[in-house]
């Protein structure tokens, strides 16, 4: 039995969705309101001590953080392949998920975080706002909430957006070589990099123009839409209110 505590279908809590979906296995879904800082609550940080979504629970095995989860999905359902069998092949994979997982999430993660969660943690009254931020395991995780409350630099986000900008090209220059991101197959490097920054670039940063920069990206990003499993698992329910739901202008 698979059960997948997660929050709304973007970045990491899509990531490990999609891959269920592609090999077809029946899982139970477990919201997790990220907005009332569930993930933080006693009965989740029982479940993963760093008190972050999405998790997996395989028969009461808990297995954390997404590319952990999506190689561990690929080892013990290895049908429907989303990793190439061959050494040189997953070595590929392996490459461009170490690039996303270091030097793309992080900082498309810090501008959603400027732009939504900033929203959150200032509508939160100061004093309940310290006891919230008491009981988050993770110390990162915790000046990372209170960067939000106060604001993040204009240094760090730009910072953040020429890392964007990096990978954006990069990927773009790969994928006049190649059909998908590791190769000629798709697989988990393309999930990765389309649920931290492909499936919403544009949205999230219009003066970037994608459309002009990035032609073969946008062609990627239609034939990862087009996938039925990518589309189920954006259809999952997202709660989000819907003030913060667009990723368009700074709310500062
Ligand atoms: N490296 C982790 C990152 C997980 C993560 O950043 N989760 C976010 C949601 S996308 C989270 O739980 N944030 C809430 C918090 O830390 O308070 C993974 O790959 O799963």
């Amino acid at each position: 039995m698979l059960k997948y505590y997660h929050a709304e279908p973007a970045a990491n809590s899509l990531k490990s969705i999609i891959p269920l979906h592609e090999k077809a296995l029946p899982f139970e879904s477990i919201y997790v309101d990220l907005h009332k800082f569930e993930q933080h609550s006693e009965w989740f940080v029982a479940i993963n001590p760093e008190g972050q979504v999405p998790v997996l629970d395989h028969d009461g095995t808990i297995i954390t953080h997404t590319t952990v989860i999506n190689e561990y999905l690929e080892d013990v359902f290895p049908d429907t392949p989303l990793r190439p069998r061959d050494a040189i092949g997953a070595a590929r994979m392996r490459y461009w998920n170490k690039f996303v997982d270091e030097h793309v999430m992080n900082y498309v993660s810090m501008h959603g975080w400027h732009r939504m969660v900033g929203v959150i943690a200032r509508n939160i009254q100061s004093g309940e706002f310290e006891q919230l931020m008491e009981r988050i395991p993770l110390p990162d995780q915790r000046k990372k909430w209170q960067t939000a409350r106060s604001g993040f630099s204009e240094a760090d986000l730009a910072h953040a957006t020429e890392k964007i900008i990096y990978a954006v090209d990069k990927v773009e220059a790969q994928l006049h070589k190649t059909r998908w991101i590791a190769g000629d197959a798709y697989t988990l490097a393309d999930i990765n990099f389309y649920s931290m920054c492909g499936m919403m670039v544009e949205r999230m940063f219009p003066e970037m123009e994608i459309a002009t920069r990035c032609p073969k990206l946008v062609e990627w990003r239609e034939r990862m839409n087009a996938r039925p499993a990518v589309a189920k698992a954006l259809a999952g329910e997202d709660r989000t209110a819907p003030g913060l739901r667009t990723f368009t202008g700074h709310a500062r």
